[in-house]
C-alpha cells in the first residue's frame, strides 16, 4: 500500500489531497515536526533533506511534492490528473508544475525560513527577508491570477483538473495570514479568491482538513 509521510498543513496536504482525488488506500505516517522527526536517522534515510513530504510505493521512495504529484498522475492515468504525454497540453502542465514547485513554493520557503538566507541571526535582517519574499510572491500570485482569468478557470489548466490544482490551492493557503500592505494575500484575489473556493467544495479537500484536524481558515 502506498504510504505518505507527512504532517498537518505541510507540503505533504497536496499529496493528500490527491490521494484522496484518486480513491486508493493508502496510509498516513505522521512525521512529527514538534520533536523534529524530519530530522531522525530513519527519516533522514528516506529523504535525506530532511524534509516533508515523502512517497513511499512499494520499493520506491520519493521525496519531492512535484516529482510525487507527477508519479501518482503517471501510475493512475484513468483518473487523469495530467493532460496526455506528448500534448502541449502537457508541456503546458510541465510548466506550472515546474513553476510551482521552484519559483512559487521556492519563494515562500524564503519567507517561511528568513534566518536561512543570513549569516548571523538579527530582527531586522529577518524581517526585512520576509517582506521581500512577501513581496516577490505577491508578483508570483498576480501571475496565477492573470493565467485563472485568461483560461475562464474553472481550473488552473482551463476545463482539466489536474494535481497542479491541489499544488497551486496549498501554496495560495500558505499565503492567508500576509500582511496586505506589503502583499495581497491568494484568498482575497479576485480570481484567486473563486478559485480557493472551488478547491475548497471538493471532496478530497474537505477530507484532507479533517483527516489532518486542520481548523478554519481555511485558506
Ligand atoms: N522541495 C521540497 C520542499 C519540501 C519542504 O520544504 N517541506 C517543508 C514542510 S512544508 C519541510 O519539510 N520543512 C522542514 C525543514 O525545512 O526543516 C518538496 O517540494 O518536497
Amino acid at each position: 500500500m502506498l504510504q505518505l509521510y507527512y504532517y498537518p498543513g505541510n507540503a505533504s496536504m497536496c499529496v493528500h489531497m490527491s490521494l484522496r482525488e484518486l480513491a486508493v488506500p493508502f496510509e498516513l505516517v505522521l512525521v512529527d515536526r514538534a520533536t523534529n522527526a524530519q530530522r531522525a536517522r530513519e527519516y533522514l534515510r528516506l529523504n535525506p533533506n530532511g524534509t516533508i513530504p515523502v512517497l513511499v510505493d512499494g520499493t520506491l521512495v520519493l521525496h519531492e511534492t512535484a516529482a510525487i504529484l507527477l508519479h501518482l498522475a503517471d501510475t493512475h492515468p484513468a483518473a487523469r490528473l495530467a493532460p496526455a504525454l506528448g500534448t502541449p497540453e502537457r508541456a503546458l502542465f510541465y510548466k506550472w508544475l515546474f513553476w510551482l514547485s521552484n519559483t512559487l513554493q521556492a519563494t515562500i520557503m524564503v519567507h517561511a525560513y528568513p534566518e536561512r538566507q543570513i549569516e548571523v541571526a538579527d530582527e531586522g535582517l529577518i524581517a526585512q527577508v520576509r517582506r521581500q519574499a512577501q513581496r516577490r510572491i505577491g508578483d508570483q500570485l498576480e501571475l496565477l491570477e492573470a493565467q485563472l482569468r485568461a483560461n475562464d478557470g474553472p481550473w488552473l489548466l482551463g476545463d482539466t483538473f489536474s494535481v497542479l490544482d491541489p499544488f497551486a490551492f496549498m501554496l495560495c493557503r500558505w499565503t492567508r495570514n500576509f500582511d496586505a500592505s506589503i502583499a495581497t494575500p491568494a484568498r482575497a484575489r479576485p480570481a484567486l479568491e473563486p478559485y480557493l473556493n472551488r478547491m475548497l467544495q471538493r471532496p478530497s479537500a474537505q477530507q484532507v482538513f479533517a483527516d489532518e484536524r486542520l481548523p478554519a481558515p481555511f485558506f
